[in-house]
């Protein structure tokens, strides 16, 4: 159907609009499967409960939000007058700068006059062909500004992996007196700390960005730290503009070259054991890594990820870091993390450890102690009270499936994703859920998403979609949906591989431990990306082996 078309179903009286693609999520996910299907000829619509595009970048406006990925490859490769005229500014773009450049990509192309913000979906059903239609559709219901009824052909969930808050189970918080914020749900008019006392429950790597730039403007400052984190130095820094330019002239070479790299990224990686070296040699090593800054610190060598003793040698440096830094033995003691690095993700961070060791900056380990509750004048732990004015949670993310399951999500029969999922997402290549016709999702669970560099995995998965969109248009077929088998040997493969990586091995949200009654299941395929890739084009080029074609 093209927007003709769709506009004409409207006019012939039907309840709802209808057009060939629903796309849920205004990130940039959403804002490129329209550009996608623009370019095909499809009529599509862009729903999101935002006011403004951007997704994560829209809602996570807390001090300090910058992205961990460096800007040159954090950034969309399709457009690449887009990628020769932007003018990052510097090596990790703060969280205003992504968001100016998402407003910029929606204005560029055009994007917003086919997107309907403000705008939630609060169901998505699919709707069984009848006698007269042999296939299926999608209809959701949204409220909102544009609340109603919109039918799809196709719906593409670009709802992101970190999209729905956590909230933690603490009693009392709706008895604060004082202002509560959510990291995740920042407010727009930001918030003005200045002489405040201010509590802090969190210590992952939104907490370790907001931490540093709130104790510069509070009057105090208390963390309550459930279980302590590695992090490293971002030494960020303005991008040379000689550097830039170099790097402008062989972008497009850059983007191939960062698609065969293991996690999709150009990156200091090590080919050499740690194990194989001398004491000294590694220390040199981490040295220089920590110079330089960001995540590259966990590839200094092949093998801390993938074995216990040489994942210990990378923490150990990390270890004598914090005692270096933080001034005050037992504050240090705490901070210190005694788990496998890099299995929470590893963050990154400007002046963490040294926010320690302001007088106004006071330490709570709450590991063994927990949080008691919430009371109107602050926190209480420990027996005592800890008086606040304002109190943020740094809690994470219902991560990677959060979003989809409030969704209200039904399938063929009316089966709830919910039921589906109870055990743990299912899919096929992480795009496709067997029981689901023609629901695609972009970077959702079992495909490398999180632990890749998310711009560049959201164009693989929305190319591929697009790609899919096109061949089904031409062959005239109308439902598109994963056979149980190909989704169950592909949940094997992604188990496998996550079983040889230590990521899967510890409490983190990749395998939903955050959040309290969560299925325990490594939820991101940690095979190669250029592995995953040539799956996902190998299914294509098969017909789209694995899929049931109507
Ligand atoms: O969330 P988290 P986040 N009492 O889940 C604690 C991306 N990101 O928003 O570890 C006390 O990591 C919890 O404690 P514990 C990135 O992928 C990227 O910081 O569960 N504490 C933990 O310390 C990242 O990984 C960037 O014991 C409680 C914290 O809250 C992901 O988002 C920047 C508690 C939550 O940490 C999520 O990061 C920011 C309780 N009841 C985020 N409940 C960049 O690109 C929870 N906690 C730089």
């Amino acid at each position: 159907m093209n927007q003709t078309e769709s506009a004409k179903s409207l006019e012939n009286g039907s309840a709802a609009e209808r057009f060939d693609v629903v796309i849920v999520g205004a990130g940039f996910a959403g804002m490129y499967m329209l550009h996608k299907t623009r370019q095909l000829g499809l009529s599509a619509i862009v729903l999101d409960k935002a006011s403004g595009v951007g997704g994560t970048w829209y809602w996570n406006r807390y001090p300090g939000a910058r992205c961990d990925v460096d800007s040159i490859q954090y950034s969309y490769s399709f457009d690449e007058d887009l990628q020769q005229e932007w003018e990052w500014t510097e090596y990790y773009a703060t969280q205003p700068e992504i968001l100016r450049y998402a407003n910029h990509v929606a204005d560029r192309h055009d994007l917003r006059k086919d997107m309907r913000l403000n705008t939630e979906v609060v169901s998505a059903s699919f709707v069984e062909g009848t006698n007269g239609k042999k296939t299926g559709h999608w209809e959701l219901e949204t409220k909102g500004e544009h609340g109603g009824r919109v039918e799809g052909t196709f719906v593409v969930m670009g709802t992101g992996c970190l999209s729905t808050p956590n909230k933690p189970k603490v009693e009392g918080l709706e008895d604060f007196a004082g202002a509560v914020y959510h990291t995740g749900f920042w407010p727009h008019e930001g918030v003005d700390f200045t002489g405040k006392r201010v509590a802090v429950i969190g210590t992952g790597s939104s907490a370790i960005q907001a931490i540093p730039e709130i104790a510069k403007e509070a009057a105090h400052l208390t963390v309550f730290q459930r279980t302590p984190n590695y992090t490293i130095p971002a030494q960020n820094h303005p991008l040379d503009p000689k550097e830039y330019e170099e790097i402008r002239a062989r972008y497009g070479e850059l983007r191939e070259t960062a698609k065969t790299q293991p996690n999709g990224l150009i990156y200091d990686r090590s080919p050499r054991s740690v194990l194989e070296t001398s004491e000294e040699e590694r220390w040199a090593e981490f040295e220089r890594r920590w110079a330089k800054g960001g995540t590259n610190f966990i590839a200094s060598f092949n093998d801390v990820m993938m074995n216990t003793e040489a994942n210990e040698m990378a923490a150990e440096f990390v270890r004598g870091k914090i005692r270096e830094i933080v001034k005050d033995p037992k504050t240090a003691e705490i901070l210190t993390p005694h788990n496998i690095i890099g299995c929470k993700r590893l963050c990154v961070d400007t002046d963490y450890w040294a926010t320690y060791n302001r007088d106004t900056v006071d330490l709570v380990d709450v590991r063994n102690d927990p949080i008691e509750r919430v009371v109107p004048e602050g926190v209480k732990a420990h027996g005592k009270v800890f008086e606040v004015d304002a109190l943020v949670l740094a809690t994470g993310f219902d991560a990677m499936t959060g979003t989809l399951l409030r969704m209200n999500i039904r399938g063929r029969g009316d089966l709830p994703l919910k039921e589906k999922w109870a055990d743990g997402p299912r899919n096929y290549l992480g795009l496709a859920v067997a029981g689901f016709p023609n629901m695609f999702t972009v970077t959702g669970p079992g495909s490398p998403s999180v632990l890749a560099n998310m711009i560049p995995a959201i164009e693989q998965h929305v190319d591929w979609i697009a790609d899919c969109l096109a061949y089904l248009n031409e062959k005239g077929v109308g439902e598109i949906e994963p056979v149980e088998d190909a989704e169950s040997e592909w949940m094997e493969h992604v188990r496998v591989v996550g079983d040889v990586s230590l990521r899967s091995h510890c409490d983190s949200w990749y395998v939903g431990a955050n959040v309290p009654g969560k299925p325990r299941i490594f939820m991101p395929y940690i095979g190669s990306v250029p592995e995953y890739a040539r799956r996902c084009n190998e299914a294509a080029r098969k017909g789209y082996e694995g899929f049931r074609l109507a």
